[in-house]
């Protein structure tokens, strides 16, 4: 390594090493003023980024969400300075959330020198919507590579769907990178499980192998690999970026399997003392060893941001002029699309921005009064055919439970390598993998679905919150919600989760009371551009209310509704309920009603959609001078406190439940008419519960 102090650019460096090593010292020097980041990451896989940028993907930095562009996920998220830099140097253009085109840029050298500070668009992380050009936030290890197999998902479908002879208007590559900690996570097997069966061969994982962040991972990668039934690809020196381009190309050339390139990587490369070791990792490299770095990279040791004559030029001319030229000739290839596939072509316009077509609520189900009724997760089923038929780009699937979910859509084919027309994903007992994909299927704009039953919500969280954070319009459909197949025993009933759903900002959860509040729910869903929604479906019938009697199902709109109250004057007592204790609630009031006591039933499906009300609308439902109030719910009380107040009581779950049959279950934990009634007289200052 060269020792001599370096005042200037050295002049011989060529402008590959040029641009490389400006993704490396932006990186070092925002790390620096930050005094917090991951300096080493970036420092070695600047010229994997810098190849794959400048000379394999087509991406347009004038117009970032461009459909046919080449997707770029940085799954080992805390590498985000090879983000900002790529997105600085290229000069990618800003996009708003109407899909307008800004003209400024999405990252300046002022939010790179600003970089972890507040309002900056060079966050700590990838973060999706706040940062034009990323394309799904990451963060937590493991979710953009699994996110990457829905985006693979997606542009199969596409292509299938609205690809035409001679009209290629779909047919862009995954890129994800990822480092040891991607790899160790789960989430990675269960993505690269899915996407070797289905044979994803846009997609290509860049493996940084560099050894060093763990004690624990000595698995042989590329034979894992090999047995999920990937092509795998090996670079030995992560510095040779002409054996990186001609590494990309076979992945390009490769048909039928996904691609990974374990790429062998020096964290911190450059650094004299730190290269190789943990202390790259996550903490700034500190001035003197940064100085000393510059110096092995000849580059100006006091320089700082500094973007070299030429750079953004290289940029232009590489990514710049290929995205652009490739972007034009999408752009001709379209206008001829547009005559002669109108339909198609206006099909693409509404789903690039999440409309919906007209007639979607066409043939939504309306159902008949019913005692014996219909259990949530049938009434889904019915509706979410209905919705399949009227919006072609509505697909999903569950976690190898389609049949128990019924989630299971009719005529609509099965996703598999060799039909990716099909509409009924299978993705398998993966449920965490699962949720990511259903958030990359989202961001490849698609309305997707994932199922599972309510308890193994658990299972897809991480992915689910995720999809929360980037405001994608996921769909979660979880059902067996309660203690509704009670034989299964309490590993099987929810308690907590509800509880812990309603928590994550932005999810709207829904649990719906009798079948056409499934449909209303549903019909609040499908709206939502930026929200995911979970419903919570019941195993087991409930009876369908007779909504000439009671109020009509629309009122689930608002979160909460009146449903039932007593036939003059003000309520002495509100009865608060969601999902199979709906009916419970209702049963209760008329007992009360009958017992000369003014009951109100309130449905409550949604905690999230109700506190969105205005307060004049929540007094309505639930008066603040009506104190006597039972919330019923077959799950954790946690939380309802903030509906019943001091004086009011809950009717929920302290513990775990128990295997026994339904009606033996609802016994032991209360769940009955005359439980209802007792508690709410107690409250009223009569009985005794
Ligand atoms: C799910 C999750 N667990 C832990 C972390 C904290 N974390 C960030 S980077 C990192 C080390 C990752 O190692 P590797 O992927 O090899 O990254 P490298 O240091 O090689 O860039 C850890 C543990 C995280 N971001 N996400
Ligand atoms: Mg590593």
């Amino acid at each position: 390594m060269s020792t001599a102090p370096v005042a200037e650019l050295r002049a011989d460096t060529d402008v590959d090493q040029l641009c490389i090593n400006t993704i490396r010292t932006l990186s070092i020097d925002a790390i620096e003023q930050a005094k917090s980041g991951h300096p080493g990451t970036p420092m070695a896989l600047a010229p994997l980024v810098y190849t794959l940028w400048n000379r394999a993907m087509q991406f347009d930095p004038q117009d970032p969400i461009w459909p046919n562009r080449d997707r770029f996920v940085l799954s080992n998220g805390h590498a985000s300075m090879l983000l900002w830099s790529l997105l600085h140097l290229t000069r990618t253009t800003a996009v708003n959330s109407d899909y307008e085109r800004l003209g400024q840029p999405a990252v300046t050298l002022d939010d790179i020198r600003h970089f972890r500070q507040l309002d900056s668009r060079a966050p700590g992380h990838p973060e999706y919507g706040w940062v034009s050009g990323v394309e799904t936030t990451t963060g937590p290890l493991g979710q953009g590579v699994a996110t990457s197999v829905g985006m693979a998902i997606a542009e199969k479908w596409l292509a299938h769907r609205y690809n035409r002879a001679g009209f290629e208007i779909f047919n862009y590559n995954i890129y994800a990178v990822c480092g040891d900690g991607c790899l160790m996570e789960g989430i990675s097997s269960e993505a690269a499980s899915l996407a070797g069966h289905l044979g994803l061969d846009n997609l290509c994982w860049i493996f940084d192998n560099n050894h060093i962040t763990n004690i624990t991972f000595t698995e042989d990668v590329a034979a894992r690999f090999l047995a999920y039934g990937w092509n795998v690809l090996r670079i030995g020196d992560a510095n040779d970026i002409d054996r990186i381009e001609h590494t990309l190309q076979v992945f390009c050339r490769t048909k039928d399997r996904p691609t990974i390139i374990v790429l062998d990587s020096h964290i911190g490369y450059g650094s004299p003392n730190k290269q190789g070791t943990a202390a790259a990792h996550g903490e700034p490299l500190g001035d003197a060893e940064a100085r000393l770095t510059k110096r092995y990279y000849g580059w100006p040791e006091d320089a700082k941001f500094l973007v070299p004559p030429g750079v953004y030029d290289h940029f232009a001319d590489g990514v710049g002029a290929r995205g652009a030229k490739a972007r034009r000739e999408w752009a001709n290839l379209c206008v001829q699309y547009r005559i002669k596939y109108r339909d198609l072509a206006g099909e693409i316009d509404r789903l690039e921005r999440r409309d919906l077509p007209a007639g979607w609520e066409r043939n939504l189900p309306v159902f008949p009064a019913d005692p014996k009724g219909m259990a949530g997760r049938e009434a889904s089923g019915r509706v979410l055919n209905v919705l399949a038929e009227n919006i072609p780009w509505f697909l999903g699937g569950s976690a190898d439970l389609g049949p128990s979910n019924k989630t299971v859509l009719a005529n609509a084919g099965d996703f598999q390598a060799n039909n990716p027309g099909g509409r009924n994903l299978h993705f398998g007992i993966r449920e965490h993998a699962m949720a990511a994909i259903v958030s990359g299927l989202c961001l490849s704009k698609l309305r997707a679905f994932g199922a599972t039953f309510f308890i193994f919500s658990d299972y897809a969280r991480p992915a689910m919150r995720l999809s929360a954070l980037m405001e994608l319009p996921a769909i979660y459909i979880f059902t067996h919600d309660a203690m509704g197949d009670g034989e299964d025993g309490p590993t099987h009933q929810p308690v907590e989760h509800l509880a812990s759903l309603r928590a994550i900002p932005g999810l709207v959860t829904m649990r719906p009371g009798d079948a056409n509040e499934v449909v209303e729910c549903y019909r609040h869903i499908m709206r939502l551009q930026h929200e995911p929604a979970v419903l919570a479906l019941s195993r087991q019938a409930l009876p369908t209310l007779d909504r000439n009697k009671y109020a009509p199902a629309s009122g689930v709109a608002h979160g909460a509704y009146v449903l039932a109250d007593p036939p003059e004057g003000r309520p002495d007592v509100i009865l608060i309920a969601s999902g199979s204790e709906l009916s419970l609630a209702v049963q209760a009031h008329e007992k009360l009603i009958a017992d000369g006591i003014r009951s109100r039933v309130v449905s409550m499906p949604s905690w999230d959609i109700f506190e969105n009300q205005t307060r004049k609308y929540r007094n309505s439902v639930l008066p603040p001078d009506v104190v006597a109030r039972v919330a019923i719910e077959q799950a954790s009380t946690f939380g309802w406190e903030r509906y019943i107040g001091e004086s009011g009581r809950i009717i929920g779950m302290e513990t775990f439940g128990a295997s026994a049959p339904l009606k033996a279950l609802q016994k032991k934990f209360g769940f009955e008419p005359d439980r209802v009634v007792l508690v709410a007289k107690e409250l009223l200052g009569g009985g005794s519960a």
